[in-house]
């Protein structure tokens, strides 16, 4: 499963799932038809789970069998390879992609009914041909990661879909209502709104031996019982095209974190003078605005206060692929504490996350990939191309979630050089282009250094009071407002976007000591004492909700004790620490008690 609704009605879908033949490879020239599998994977995986492989990085081949019972156009869709795939069907190349946390996909036309291999060749191994997944203070993990899908598609096909809600046009009042998702019809205060919805609509190339063919095709969506024509598209084989329009839904609710609704928006394609859709695309949307004024962030007009946590999709277990318990694990347990929110730290997060968000009314910051990249890093000759095809990727594949309320770039790079500064304009501009309907951020550790706030619309602090210093958490906070007015950010909602220190679990002494769960308690009780108390702050985000497993290395960084980021509130296997009660009473506003 690799969404929590069924995203295609008449669109044959599967998943590629179970376990695949494996085999680790050397650099260099690869003979598919020579390799001897070694190992079973499960898919998704990481292969980091098979005993023979746990700090294993370089390449492997994955190899599985694709049967299709009638001749047929295939779309493999695969959600996340860490960090670099090569994919092939019957021997072909089909596609190549990198980077593990954004979905891509390969068209094959005039599929023969019979047994095809697929066979991935994966890569997660730091060379200068990975500008973002580089030696960190997180794990760069090896596998297909994330869900594997196979489509069955028709000449044309619904590719995407953006839904936009623009503004309210009259105010909730009692009606019959159905909110598709999860409750049950009755009784509701809804109103309605304007949005805009737009579909786009593909033409995979032909292959050689068709003719150049034109496609004319409408285009209808159905949303809350209500039906819209969006209009029609002509196309050309290698042509994608988009079409839709502003529109006024009625009889709906608005997605919050109080009242999280959920409504599912179907786009259905016909080719002219056809007398049925031949193919369709089904998403969840909410309806919510995000607005930033007068210093604060909006939710549909009321300003919020983003509680939460950073978060690594890391578990000691399956690394960094999730299976959906172990992610509604988490969000009970970031829940449980009160939160409100979460921060992708630091790249796109799974789907299937991102829709229990929607679900639970969890507020996301989610952030492009890269961490900690330094000038020098940032003039990898691979890095701007790679950069804007993960902006691309993460905004045009979570467009449609209600839960992301802020896009952000680069955490901790350079933006306190005009060099740095050059990226950061030109990243916030490409998604601003992408979508215009969130704010956008960076985080920053470069204190009264920072010279891209003006870029931004909000303005976001990585600082560790108690841990790296040992300022006090609200002067330092007080001081970082000045800064960040300064440097072009007043009059910008401000976030603690980082602070936390180590807790090492189950490490416990009276003295309090750096590393032991006491002090961690007492940094983490400190900074959220600072941080809830400011009229001028809208949002702070722990490092972090759990312990991750890091890059092993040399220097601060990389030579952490046991190999692992232990600023968790809880461990890597999710147990609490002393702190996490202490976050419970700040988030969940009872701190007097
Ligand atoms: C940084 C960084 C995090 C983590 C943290 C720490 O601010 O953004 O990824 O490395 O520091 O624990 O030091």
């Amino acid at each position: 499963m690799s969404r929590l609704f069924q995203t295609n009605v008449i669109r044959k879908v599967r998943e590629l799932g179970g376990m695949w033949d494996f085999v680790t490879v050397p650099d260099g020239e690869i003979q598919l038809e020579a390799l001897e599998y070694r190992y079973k994977l499960a898919v998704p995986g990481c292969w980091e789970t098979h005993p023979e492989l746990l700090t294993y990085s370089g390449r492997g081949v994955y190899r599985t069998k694709v049967t299709v019972e009638k001749r047929t156009s295939l779309r493999l869709v695969f959600k996340g390879v860490s960090h670099t795939a090569n994919v092939f069907f019957d021997g072909k190349p089909v596609a190549r992609h990198y980077n593990a946390y954004t979905a891509f996909d390969a068209v094959i036309r005039d599929v023969e009914a019979g047994t095809h291999e697929l066979a991935v060749l994966v890569d997660n191994s730091f060379s200068e041909a990975s500008s973002l997944h580089v030696p960190n203070d997180y794990y760069t993990y090896g596998g297909i990661i994330r869900p594997v899908m196979l489509e069955e598609i028709q000449e044309l096909f619904v590719e995407r879909i953006s839904f936009t809600p623009l503004k309210m046009l009259s105010p909730e009042t009692e009606t019959e209502t159905e909110i598709e998702s999860e409750t049950e019809a009755g009784q509701q205060s809804a109103g309605s709104w304007q949005v805009e919805i737009r579909a786009y609509v593909r033409y995979p190339s032909l292959s050689k031996k068709h003719t150049q063919v034109q496609l004319d095709a409408k285009l209808t969506a159905t949303i809350a019982r209500q039906t819209l024509e969006l209009g029609s598209v002509s196309l050309q084989p290698g042509e994608t095209a988009s079409v839709g329009g502003v529109f006024s839904i009625d009889q709906v609710q608005s997605w919050s974190h109080e009242n999280p609704a959920l409504y599912l928006l179907q786009v259905l394609l016909q080719i002219e003078g056809q007398a049925a859709p031949i193919d369709d695309l089904v998403e969840r949307v909410g309806f919510r605005t995000v607005t930033t004024e007068r210093g604060r962030i909006q939710l549909n007009g009321e300003d919020i206060v983003l509680q939460g946590f950073n978060r690594h999709e890391d578990h000691p277990l399956t690394g960094s692929s999730f299976p959906l318990p172990l992610m509604a694990h988490d969000l009970q347990l970031m829940l449980d504490m009160g939160s409100n929110a979460v921060r992708t730290s630091h790249y796109p997060n799974d789907e299937r996350f991102l829709d229990l968000c929607d679900e639970q009314g969890v507020l996301i910051w989610e952030e492009n990939h890269a961490r900690g990249l330094s000038i020098e890093q940032m003039r990898n000759p691979n890095f701007i191309w790679q950069c804007e095809q993960v902006n691309r990727e993460m905004v045009e594949q979570h467009f449609n979630h209600p839960s992301i309320v802020i896009w952000a770039i680069l955490n901790e790079c350079a933006s306190d050089l005009e060099e740095g500064r050059v990226h950061y304009k030109r990243q916030l501009e490409q998604i601003r282009a992408l979508d215009n309907s969130r704010p956008l951020t960076f985080a920053s550790h470069h204190r009264e250094k920072e010279i891209c706030f003006d870029l931004a619309d909000i303005v976001s602090c990585n600082l560790y009071p108690g841990w790296y210093g040992d300022e006090d958490p609200g002067e330092l906070c007080d001081a970082a407002r000045g800064w960040a007015d300064a440097a072009g950010g007043a009059g910008k909602p401000m976030i603690m976007s980082e602070f936390g220190g180590d807790g090492h679990y189950g490490l416990r002494d009276p003295n309090r000591v750096r590393g032991t769960e006491e002090r961690q308690a007492d940094i983490i009780e400190a900074n959220l004492q600072a941080y809830t108390s400011r009229e001028y702050m809208s949002g702070m985000f722990i490092w972090q909700f759990c312990d991750c497993r890091v890059t092993e290395g040399t220097g601060w960084l990389l030579a952490r004790a046991g190999t692992q980021n232990s600023k968790g509130i809880v461990d890597r296997y999710r147990r609490p620490k002393l702190a996490y009660e202490v976050v419970k009473k700040y988030f969940r506003g009872k701190a007097s008690l």
